[in-house]
């Protein structure tokens, strides 16, 4: 094992020295984030059998990976935030005090590496020559870690050179230790930015550029510095007139950010620039304006549920140079999940465990939350402008989760505030991306739940004076893809014909549609929704953007609580939203609209 580092800056050699004395691997590669260097960790990988390669002809250069079957999403339970006061964690993080940290997951990092490689991963995320962009590296002795961040990230030489000689990138630690539930935690430390990551290689738990860094760690310095770091895709829309406006979208995971990021409308005239899928860092720029970026220049995306019809731009980026995990394989070495295609009838595939599995069987050929990473370049809608340095103006904030009832398809917020108070009342179904029961509803405001690194009451106060300080602030929507009418078929399209609502939102910032007023926002007037073509009854168009006051009176009793568990870390300001849309909705008419 070497014993130093000759090549890197003294602070970051100071930190790899010491953190090798105490994981003890048996040998260290530092990344340059090279082709040869792909090429070795990948061929090294099929060698000892945890790569499979697809079949070369119709899959260039792309494999499957599969987790170990008790490591297949992200574990909440077991993600802590680590700040001196636990009332800076707030209610909706777990929290661990920095010495139970040290004495309770720093031991097990001990000799965790023995006979395995230390990868040292530097990292960048944002484009290059941005000065929102930030640096971190990730020491890691997962070889499919180093593969994926490699996609995810803009990865090795071009991240140390953006540090230079300085001390200011956040620290990851990950090792799988011995996979075992019981001995996994994730740790963050946002006044240090650490992470700390024992006992999983899956995703966000092991990923630490994603989640961990570009959110948890970023949100709190994003507050400290007066910007946001958000769990939201950025899309840029170009009208028939060729006007061009970039939304920001907020929904929770599994709720299809991925398929909105990069929709094929089903309107003509209408374009789509795909700028992000899941993470977005905005600051105020002189112009008083929200500029955005994504951090990452890769996806990691839901593959189930992802098929010619629903995401037909997601599908071709997949042509080559992917990295499937937790897919089902067909015999010939070809990927499949549920929702891409039709198999023969009574064909047998190896499921996302490896086992055969024949066509027709009650369970799922792959896992729910089975993914693909893949670079945003080769998604036919990336048009580069992830790679802006100055990133891309915001006009419009979207909030949106699962819910099959009370949420209409889409309404606007009175105001910036009124938005705030929509976005901290978020509420979605629960997905297979993180463990325990699938749609159980959960307030989650701004999707940020799993991944604000502080108090979320600070938060609210913080999303406030970002909307003071802006002369041109983004219009902020909530949007409903998935109600359902009485029997639980789902009253909107969705997918390309999203474009419809996107519509109407170019129609509420150009000033063309009035909408209607409701107790909790602006809805559209039938007529304002152009959905000539969709087979959708008046009567449907109605119940989609209905606003029951019963139903909303029950929304806001269950919110009241909510919030108050911020006790007096939560914004006057919102106590006062809340306030407002009670009393709207009790001198409001039954039926509003
Ligand atoms: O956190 S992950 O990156 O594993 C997936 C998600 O929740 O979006
Ligand atoms: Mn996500």
């Amino acid at each position: 094992m070497p014993e130093t580092f000759p090549s890197l800056n003294p602070s970051l050699r100071a930190w790899l020295q010491a953190g090798a004395a105490h994981f003890r691997p048996e040998n260290i590669v530092v990344c340059d984030g090279s082709e040869a260097e792909r090429e070795r960790i990948q061929s090294a990988m099929v060698g000892d059998g945890t790569l499979i390669p697809l079949d070369p002809q119709t899959q260039p250069r792309s494999f499957l990976y599969r987790t170990d079957p008790s490591d297949v999403a992200r574990t909440e339970h077991l993600t802590f935030i680590c700040s001196d006061d636990r009332d800076d964690a707030g209610p909706t993080n777990n929290w661990m005090s920095p010495a139970e940290a040290r004495t309770r997951v720093w031991p097990l990092f001990e000799g965790a590496m023995r006979g395995r490689t230390m990868y040292v991963v530097p990292y960048l995320l944002g484009p290059v020559g941005s000065i929102y962009s930030r640096v971190g590296v990730q020491i890691t002795d997962s070889p499919y870690v180093v593969l994926s961040l490699r996609i995810m990230t803009r990865m090795g030489r071009v991240a140390l050179q953006h540090l230079g000689a300085g001390d200011d990138f956040v620290r990851g630690i990950h090792s799988l230790g011995d996979l075992h539930p019981d001995r996994r935690f994730i740790l963050h430390f946002p006044a240090e930015a650490e992470i700390w990551s024992i006992g999983s290689g899956y995703g966000g738990n092991a990923l630490l550029s994603k989640k961990c860094h570009a959110l948890r760690i970023e949100s709190a310095r994003a507050r400290r510095e007066g910007w946001l770091a958000e769990h939201m895709l950025i899309l840029g829309i170009t009208s028939p007139a060729r006007v061009t406006h970039y939304v920001a979208a907020a929904f929770p995971s599994a709720c299809g950010k991925t398929n909105l990021a990069m929709l094929v409308p089903t309107l003509p005239g209408w374009t789509i620039d795909t700028v992000g899928d899941d993470i977005c860092w905005m600051h105020p720029g002189a112009d008083g304006r929200l500029w955005a970026i994504n951090p990452e220049c890769g996806m990691f995306g839901v593959a189930p549920g992802t098929g010619p019809k629903t995401n037909p731009n997601a599908v071709r980026a997949l042509r080559h140079d992917v990295i499937y995990t937790n897919v089902a394989l067909r015999r010939g070495g070809r990927p499949w999940w549920e929702g891409l295609s039709k198999l023969e009838h009574g064909e047998v595939l190896d499921d996302w465990r490896g086992s055969p599995w024949v066509t027709g069987k009650a369970s799922p050929a792959a896992h729910p939350n089975a993914r693909f990473t893949v670079p945003l370049q080769q998604c036919p809608t990336a048009s580069g402008t992830f790679d802006a340095p100055e990133g891309v103006p915001i006009s419009a904030i979207l909030f949106g989760g699962r819910r099959a009832r009370v949420a209409p398809l889409i309404y606007e917020a009175r105001n910036w505030a009124h938005g705030v108070y929509v976005g901290a009342t978020l509420v979605s179904e629960t997905t297979a991306a993180a463990t325990g029961d699938v749609g159980v509803p959960r307030q989650d405001p701004m999707a940020m739940v799993p991944f604000c690194g502080y108090n979320m009451g600070d938060y609210f106060a913080h999303w406030l004076k970002v909307g003071k300080s802006l002369p041109r602030a983004p219009r902020i929507f909530h949007v409903n893809w998935f109600r359902t009418d009485a029997s639980g078929r789902y009253l909107w399209p969705g997918f390309g014909d999203n474009i419809r609502v996107l519509q109407w939102i170019f129609d509420r910032l150009s000033g063309k549609a009035s909408g209607q007023e409701t107790p909790i926002g602006v809805v559209p007037r039938q007529e304002e929704l152009d959905v000539e073509g969709l087979d959708l009854s008046p009567d449907r168009l109605r119940e989609l953007l209905a606003v029951d006051r019963e139903a909303w009176s029950q929304e806001t009793r269950r919110v009241g609580e909510f919030l108050r568990s911020f006790g007096d870390r939560l914004p006057s300001a919102l106590r006062n939203e809340q306030a407002v849309q009670v009393k709207r909705l009790l001198l409001a008419a039954s039926h509003l609209n």
